[in-house]
């Protein structure tokens, strides 16, 4: 054996097997660069070596490039010199696959002459979701493998596949035996020894894109919703397209010239920025990661309605029982109905199989009566949003629940502190605040309360990820992260249109921004009635005028907008009406407002909230405010997140547009901007 930093190689008779260890995903980094160059230039130079293999020790292949080299001086060897040096052995060189073999993993498999796999084994190419496309060759050498229509979901939509899917496409050589892989990988480079080596970027399954050029067009047409905004997918189909018009040299540097624009653009920066973040807000600054955890075993949730029916679905779906409480026999039925419905549905698109659906839902038992929560190591309130409601709620699982079992309340906006203190045990309490359809959004806020045991955050924090969320510590404050910031947006939106904005303007400047809709689509998709006092004789501002004209939303075919049967919408002359009506008693006079003004005082006053809840403490770091936005309300991701955004435009900038409006600006906004500093690391 011979080592040089994260790379060794091991002689198995005539086959040398170069072995990185670089933990904790074998990212691609100088290191490991220059150890597998010397590793093929060694095995060249040795007469004894006949077949190389090239495998990782530990969880995964390696999964890409390493991100946190990306803007530094580049230091050689360069990953395109290293895949080109694999590819260029003409003694055979077999990739061995475990984990996941990502981005320039799977760049440096495709340079191998051979690649085989476990069958737990995933390869991908995720550049565009960094901003992104292959810098190593993979836009050139995959299609030329597979096929343009086969590589351009992987290049265009960097998911990863399967062991058995790239096997189907060509992009494995064979699926081996989990557990056994070098010896396989071994055996399967000797069976190799003495053939002419196939070297990919000589092969030509990258000609259907050529035969039939409307492929690309096809591929634009079915994702253009997934991928609009984002500068990267084109790019890539670019690139794919290049592998077939162009000789292998050109198309390379076709590619390095997309990616080189890339790396420099904003985009890139911004879901860099986002990749770290996501990894970031798992973890809680003063909290040791040691910290013992508690068992969560069985999960209590209080209400059946959608809110906890969808968070029932978490972790039934993560293989976890569940037991339901409601008041009435009624409302646990219906409940559970939607449950099941919900499951039967994701059956229907493929998303589970038929059995999983009555495995998860064989995990769930109902009642309505505390006594049976009492073995429960979590319980989830989901009640109605009223502080004596989840109090009364909280007052009973205290006297109920197990100690040493956790008490959480999904409030959206209210005092979790003040919930706590209807228990005897406020340590054990904090908010788990999940976003609607609660089995599908992605974001979960967890709610530190002043109390909080450490053990119950961090516990929390496990969980989360468990089932699949994404979570941000958020502290005690009005609507939290999220909500707390949607406030301001929500007024601004308001004010604007009593100045004379059209509502429909105004969502159109969001979206255009990114966002998948505006705040009044968003007020017609979630009901305007929510919370409303049910009383149309009181009538105080134009949500309640709407509602009184039964304009409550897209469920009633009617609200900002109209809507058809099909739920497309048109601006409605009814709601024009009533705003013009209001504005107009209130003395408020119209004019024109471009798209820039809208677009600065909605989203300005978001980036000052998000500032004061820095100030606060109320969120850990910047960069938790940017997962809590992009996960959870649409915020897109090529921007990098509110926080991240105001430092792309200058924070100097928002701080005077906010006093142009007459704007509030905190302190900490303005004292930062006057320094010159960012509010992301
Ligand atoms: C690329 O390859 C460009 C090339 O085409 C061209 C070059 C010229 N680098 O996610 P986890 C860290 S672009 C550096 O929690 P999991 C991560 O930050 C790259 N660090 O684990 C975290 O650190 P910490 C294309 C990386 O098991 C720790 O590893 N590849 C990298 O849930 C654990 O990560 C990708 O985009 C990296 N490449 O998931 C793949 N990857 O503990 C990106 C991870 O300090 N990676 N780290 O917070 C992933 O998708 C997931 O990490 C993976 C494991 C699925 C591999």
């Amino acid at each position: 054996m011979t080592a040089s930093g994260p790379i060794r190689t091991e002689t198995h008779d005539n086959v040398l097997v170069i072995i990185s260890d670089n933990p904790p995903v074998n990212a691609l980094g100088q290191a490991v660069r220059q150890g597998l160059a010397d590793g093929i230039a060694a095995a060249l130079a040795d007469d004894v070596i006949e077949a190389v293999v090239i495998r990782c020790d530990g969880r995964t292949f390696f999964a890409g490039a390493d991100i946190t080299e990306f803007g530094k001086a580049p230091v050689g060897p360069n990953l395109p010199e290293v895949c080109d040096a694999i590819e260029a052995s003409d003694k055979p060189v077999v990739a061995a696959i475990h984990g996941t073999a990502l981005g320039g993993g799977c760049e440096v498999a495709l340079a191998c002459h051979y690649r085989i796999a476990v069958p737990s084994a995933k390869l991908g190419l995720p550049e565009v979701k960094l901003g992104l496309i292959p810098g190593a060759a993979g836009t050139q050498r995959l299609p030329r493998l597979v096929g343009a229509e086969a590589a351009l979901p992987l290049v265009v939509g960097g998911n990863p596949v399967s062991a058995n899917k790239a096997e189907s496409i060509g992009l494995l050589d064979a699926v081996v035996t989990e557990g056994n892989l070098e010896q396989d990988a071994i055996a399967f480079a000797r069976s190799k020894i003495g053939k002419p080596v196939p070297r990919t970027s000589e092969q030509d399954a990258n000609r259907d894109g050529v035969a039939n050029p409307a492929i690309f067009d096809d591929f634009r047409q079915q994702n253009g919703r997934k991928l609009k905004g984002f500068d990267a997918p084109e790019a890539a189909i670019a690139a794919v397209k290049a592998a077939g018009e162009l000789p292998y040299a050109e198309g390379v540097a076709k590619e390095r010239e997309l990616f080189g624009k890339l790396m420099a653009g904003t985009q890139s920066a911004a879901m860099r920025h986002y990749f770290f973040a996501e990894r970031a807000a798992n973890k809680i600054d003063d909290i040791p990661a040691d910290t013992p955890l508690i068992d969560i075993a069985r999960v209590g949730i209080i209400g059946a309605g959608t809110m906890g029916g969808g968070i029932a679905m978490n972790f039934l779906s993560a293989g976890m029982p569940v037991t339901m409480l409601e008041m009435k026999q009624d409302a646990l039925d219906r409940g559970t109905g939607v449950m099941r419905k919900n499951y039967e549905n994701a059956a229907r698109r493929g998303r589970m199989k038929p059995e999983q659906v009555d495995a998860a839902m064989g995990l769930l038992s109902t009642t309505l009566d505390y006594a049976d929560l009492a073995d429960c190591d979590l319980v989830i309130e989901a009640v109605f949003e009223n502080m004596d409601v989840k109090k009364d709620v909280f007052g009973k699982l205290d006297a109920h629940v197990k100690q040493g079992a956790i008490l959480a309340s999904n409030t959206s906006y209210l005092n979790v502190d003040e919930i706590a203190q209807a228990t005897s045990r406020p340590g054990y309490v904090l908010g788990l605040h999940f976003f609607s359809p609660a089995n599908i959004m992605k974001l979960l806020e967890i709610v530190r309360g002043a109390k909080t045991r450490d053990d119950v955050l961090a516990t929390a924090m496990k969980l989360a990820k468990k089932i699949g969320k994404i979570a941000v510590v958020s502290g005690v404050c009005d609507g939290f992260i999220g909500n707390r910031m949607l406030s301001p947006r929500q007024k601004q939106a308001n004010e604007l249109v009593m100045e004379g904005a059209n509502y429909w303007e105004v969502d159109e400047v969001l979206v255009d921004f990114g966002f998948p809709m505006g705040p009044f689509q968003m007020g017609d998709l979630a009901g305007l009635d929510i919370g409303w006092h049910r009383d149309p004789s009181k009538v105080t501002n134009v949500r309640e005028a709407l509602c009184a004209a039964g304009r409550f939303g897209q469920k009633t075919g009617k609200g900002f907008y109209d809507y058809d049967g099909s739920r497309n919408r048109t601006p409605s002359d009814e709601t024009k009406a009533i705003i013009a009506d209001f504005a107009a008693k209130a003395g408020r006079e119209q004019r024109d407002i471009g798209a820039d003004e809208i677009l600065e005082r909605l989203l300005y006053p978001m980036v000052n909230e998000g500032a004061k809840i820095l100030d606060e403490g109320m969120a850990q770091r910047a960069s938790d405010i940017d997962v809590v936005w992009i996960n959870g309300y649409g915020w897109p991701v090529f921007t990098g997140g509110p926080m991240f955004w105001a430092d792309t435009i200058g924070l100097g900038k928002v701080v005077a547009g906010l006093d142009k409006y007459g704007l509030e600006v905190s302190d900490y906004l303005r004292g930062k901007a006057e320094r010159g500093e960012r509010l992301t690391a």
